[in-house]
């Protein structure tokens, strides 16, 4: 771990983080539409394994990112456990609509991405892949491009059918659903998934990104990541 940016040392809110995080990345678009500038960012360098160092394993014992400490802790983790917490503590602009039925419909969509198909394409799942199912690289990308081919046909299928649907996921107000469907189709991008036959994602994912909170929020505008995109 390497110490990032720190202010003035009024270390209450941590951010444990690392450019290439999708979860974190989903973190980083909350924490900015609730305008709360994380005090300290603490860069895991995932490509070196860095979530499993000791320094790490004794922030989150699942050595995952993202984790954030707010105040006096304990530490929080799991990206969506972490923006319903800043939802509920910062309640303005909600992340999750009224109703219970449309609450529901957010957390499903956001559940399509965080739940059934990120999970399966992260470090430690690619390096089990390689090093003890002994796949190589063409077979565990069409491992990955296979997963996240079916979240983009569930979200397409849900948002281009439902009447719920507006500018956004749901409705006309940016949710939850809307932070991992931008992380989903980012993470296409990273792997070169065309996301052309998804119009819907495409588009709102193309609303999202000219939102500053998300762009400001992409993984190639964190430090250490790469110019290209
Ligand atoms: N369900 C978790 C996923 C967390 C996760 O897998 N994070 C990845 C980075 S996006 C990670 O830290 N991977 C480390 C590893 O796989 O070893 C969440 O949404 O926070």
């Amino acid at each position: 771990m390497s110490e990032g940016v720190t202010n003035f040392g009024r270390a209450t809110v941590k951010l444990f983080s690392f450019w290439r995080s999708l979860a974190t990345f989903r973190v980083r678009v909350a924490l900015n539409l609730k305008g709360v500038v994380p005090d300290e960012i603490i860069d895991v360098n995932l490509m070196q394994g860095k979530q499993r160092a000791d320094a790490f394993r004794a922030v989150n014992p699942q050595m995952l990112l993202p984790a954030l400490i707010d105040a006096d802790g304990p530490v929080l983790f799991q990206s969506l456990a972490i923006i319903e917490y800043l939802d509920e503590k910062y309640p303005q602009p909600p992340l999750l609509p009224a109703s219970p039925r449309a609450r529901a419909r957010v957390r499903a969509l956001a559940q399509i991405v965080a739940c059934d198909s990120h999970p399966l394409m992260v470090p430690r799942v690619r390096e089990y892949l390689e090093h003890q199912l002994k796949l190589d690289e063409e077979a565990r990308l069409k491992w990955i491009r296979h997963w996240i081919g079916e979240a983009l046909a569930a979200l397409e299928a849900n948002l281009s059918a439902s009447s719920d649907t507006g500018r956004y996921c749901h409705g006309n107000a940016i949710t939850l659903a809307d932070i991992c469907l931008v992380s989903q189709a980012v993470g296409a991008k990273f792997f070169n998934y065309d996301t052309a036959p998804f119009p819907t994602v495409r588009r709102i994912a193309d609303l999202c990104m000219q939102h500053d909170a998300f762009a400001r929020a992409h993984p190639l505008r964190q430090p250490g990541a790469p110019q290209a995109a």
